[in-house]
């Protein structure tokens, strides 16, 4: 069996992806620009400011925009962030995760949270899932984000469990980048125009069992 399980968040084990794309939307119609679900898509797991950045890049005005005037924009968007995520309750974890979680515990393998947010304690206590992990890295405990592996890594470092013995699950391309980066096994779960790089792929989270995993693993 692998050592540990080092989940994603947003995508994974909730789709917090549509309440960042309906906050990234109202701060781009504060700011006059528009933008589509197509666009949201290269924001996935990437960091608060470096989507910012992205999205500034579609108004040539905000070019001149001070690093303080881009944090109020930044801070702005995640203010519309935590209005949606005030909403939300278990009845918002993606279909076979728990099952999922129990069947990793019931098996006695660690379990960690690799995610961009620094919101991701707040939304795992929200669905009621904080104590099925046994360490969470978000935002404020990494300095490179994905696509580089620390996320990863220092989920694995922290349990003191080999990268070869750790699993990752991933809905973004730089996400599996990043597990696969670290010499982990990657899960993608999502379309294979964006994932065709992931060690196994399923189209969606109640695709994910338990012992399929681990058989592929093993391969
Ligand atoms: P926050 P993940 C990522 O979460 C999201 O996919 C990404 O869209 C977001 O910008 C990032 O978290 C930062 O989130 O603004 O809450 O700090 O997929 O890595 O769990
Ligand atoms: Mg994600």
């Amino acid at each position: 069996y692998p050592k540990a399980f080092i989940f994603d968040l947003d995508g994974v084990i909730t789709d917090t992806a549509e309440f960042h794309f309906l906050a990234w939307q109202k701060l781009a119609q504060e700011l006059g620009v528009s933008m589509d679900r197509q666009f949201n898509e290269q924001l996935k797991g990437i960091s608060r400011m470096e989507s910012l950045e992205r999205i500034l890049e579609l108004t040539p005005s905000s070019r001149s925009l001070s690093y303080e005037e881009r944090l109020r924009l930044a801070n702005q968007k995640n203010d519309h962030y935590l209005e949606f995520i005030d909403l939300i309750n278990p009845d918002y974890i993606l279909p076979g995760i728990e099952s999922l979680l129990k069947k990793i515990k019931a098996q006695h393998i660690k379990i960690a949270l690799g995610s961009a947010s620094k919101n991701a304690l707040k939304v795992l206590e929200k669905l009621l899932l904080t104590n099925y992990f046994d360490y969470v890295v978000d935002a404020t405990k990494v300095t490179k984000g994905k696509p580089n592996p620390e996320t990863f890594t220092t989920a694995a470092d922290f349990l003191n469990i080999p990268y070869s013995e750790c699993i990752g699950l991933e809905d973004a391309a730089v996400g599996v980048e990043a597990i696969n980066k670290a010499n982990m096994f990657s899960v993608g779960v999502g379309a294979l125009e964006h994932l065709s790089h992931a060690d196994y792929l399923v189209g969606n989270t109640s695709e994910l069992m338990f012992e399929e995993i681990v058989k592929r693993y093993n391969e």
